[in-house]
């Protein structure tokens, strides 16, 4: 268990921990000292005899839930106390199975509330096991991300976080980072009794923790997407095969396909999920030059779509290759990433496709696909993947950074790249503390510890001072 340098709160809370709306079950629950008395004034167990003050911890309980001031049932339940520590909030807990929908698990909270608990405030369960040091920020911050996840990858990344492995490779870093700094300073209180450290010892610590800091960094790209989605806009000219496309992605006919330029009018999104990834799939208006005023607002959609696009797939029709049409669009592109996807490859001989559009150095790939048949589709998505997770060693697998965490690790590494200035530099051992303990603080920061004593405590820990 960590040590918390936080007070830990009093006051029993109380909530429904389950979803509104119907279903056959619901959670109400209570945490907090007092969470065994309350839940036994308006608990009766059907064993009967056993007062509520008995309840045995991590033993559930079949009874009913009675209102204490008229008597009423409210409902049949499944009781279950537990007794800190071991509980999700690290102090007394009791989780009250009821029936689902509106009316029981409303009463049971209202009954909770009238013999004295409080009604939680959003995220309090886990506010508290992070106060009670159960859990450190980055597991709190997992439990949300795994409660908001939609995709497989963004559950296995919010797991790996949640069991603490994030967590556990900042704390690591940062513990190097702590011997270091506490050598450091000791040299710098007890000179007669203490050698500097080299700095060689000093760049070779600091080069490990930096290398390890830039493999989290690298992970705050596929953080950001996995979270929030990424916009994928498809673009290209009028009857390139786009609308053709998004229905291969999407695997059903979602948007209307006709041999008539400029069918789709206006820019249209679908939410999917392509290799565990949230993707928000924009399929456009082709862009051309046309006196059609809608067909002119929808091309206004698409360059506004290109513009707020992460990643663009620029759809190029093979029987056409690249022209005057596609060099616009290019324009459009500016800096953004895109794919190259050379469409229809069904009507051609497969190695036609690379002359007629070869592979462009400014794209992130360039493809050859059938939208019409499939051909071509699981490396499209395979490119795809590779671009969320760019720059990450092990796509999809361990930490993916969120932006706090980024930022932290961001912070860290930048007041480590100022050692070696220091260093070289000459500049004194406290200018080397300095920026080290901002490295560490830091850090502290992305677990959600306290530092200062911590640094003081390794200090006189690894030396004898006391005379
Ligand atoms: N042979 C073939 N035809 C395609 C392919 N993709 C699209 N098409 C045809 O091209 C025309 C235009 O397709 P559509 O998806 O509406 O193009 P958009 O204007 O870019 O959205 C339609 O007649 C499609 O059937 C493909 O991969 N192969
Ligand atoms: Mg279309």
């Amino acid at each position: 268990m960590l040590q918390s340098p936080f007070v830990v709160a009093q006051d029993t809370i109380a909530a429904i921990s389950t979803a509104p709306g119907v279903g056959a079950i619901a959670v109400v629950r209570l945490s907090g000292s007092r969470s065994f008395e309350i839940a036994s004034r308006i608990f009766s167990p059907a064993a009967g005899g056993q007062d509520g003050t008995l309840l045995e911890s991590h033993r559930c309980s079949f009874g009913q839930i009675k209102d204490p001031a008229t008597g009423t049932i409210i409902d049949e339940v499944i009781l279950i106390p537990y007794k800190g520590p071991r509980t999700y909030t690290g102090e007394d807990l009791v989780e009250i199975n009821c029936h689902g929908g509106w009316l029981a698990p409303n009463e049971i909270l209202s009954l909770l509330l009238r013999q004295g608990a409080r009604l939680a405030g959003p995220g309090e369960f886990t506010q508290r096991a992070f106060l009670c040091g159960r859990i450190d920020l980055t597991q709190a911050e997992a439990v949300l991300d795994l409660i908001q996840a939609k995709t497989s990858r963004q559950g296995q990344v919010a797991v790996s976080a949640l069991s603490g492995a994030l967590g556990s490779e900042i704390r690591q870093i940062r513990s190097r980072l702590i011997d270091l700094l506490s050598e450091v300073v000791a040299a710098i209180d007890f000179p007669d009794e203490v050698a500097e450290a080299s700095s060689r010892h000093v760049e070779e610590v600091v080069a490990g923790c930096r290398a390890r800091l830039a493999g989290l960094s690298g992970t705050a790209r596929s953080g950001r997407f996995l979270r929030e989605g990424l916009r994928l806009a498809i673009v290209g000219r009028p009857n390139a095969g786009k609308s053709s496309l998004l229905n291969q992605l999407l695997k059903f006919e979602r948007a209307i396909v006709t041999d008539i330029p400029g069918t789709t009018r206006d820019s249209l999104e679908e939410l999917h999920e392509i290799n565990g990834i949230p993707v928000l799939l924009i399929d456009t208006a082709g862009v051309r030059h046309t006196e059609d005023r809608v067909e002119r607002a929808g091309i206004e959609r698409t360059i506004a779509a290109i513009k707020q696009a992460e990643l663009v797939l620029f759809v190029v029709d093979l029987a056409c290759g690249w022209q005057d049409p596609e060099e616009e669009i290019r324009g459009h592109i500016g800096e953004r990433s895109f794919i190259l996807v050379g469409n229809k490859v069904d009507r051609l001989a497969p190695e036609s496709a690379a002359a007629i559009l070869p592979a462009r150095a400014d794209a992130a790939a360039t493809l050859y696909v059938s939208a019409a048949t499939g051909a071509g589709i699981e490396e499209l998505t395979a490119a795809i993947e590779r671009f969320v997770f760019a720059g990450q060693a092990a796509a999809g697998q361990g930490a993916s950074l969120n932006a706090r965490q980024a930022e932290l690790c961001r912070r860290a590494a930048e007041a480590l790249s100022l050692v070696g200035e220091t260093l070289a530099g000459g500049l004194p051992a406290d200018c080397l503390a300095t920026d080290l303990k901002a490295a560490v603080d830091a850090l502290s920061e992305i677990c959600g510890e306290a530092v200062s004593e911590e640094v003081i405590g390794r200090v006189f820990a690894n030396f004898c001072v006391g005379k």
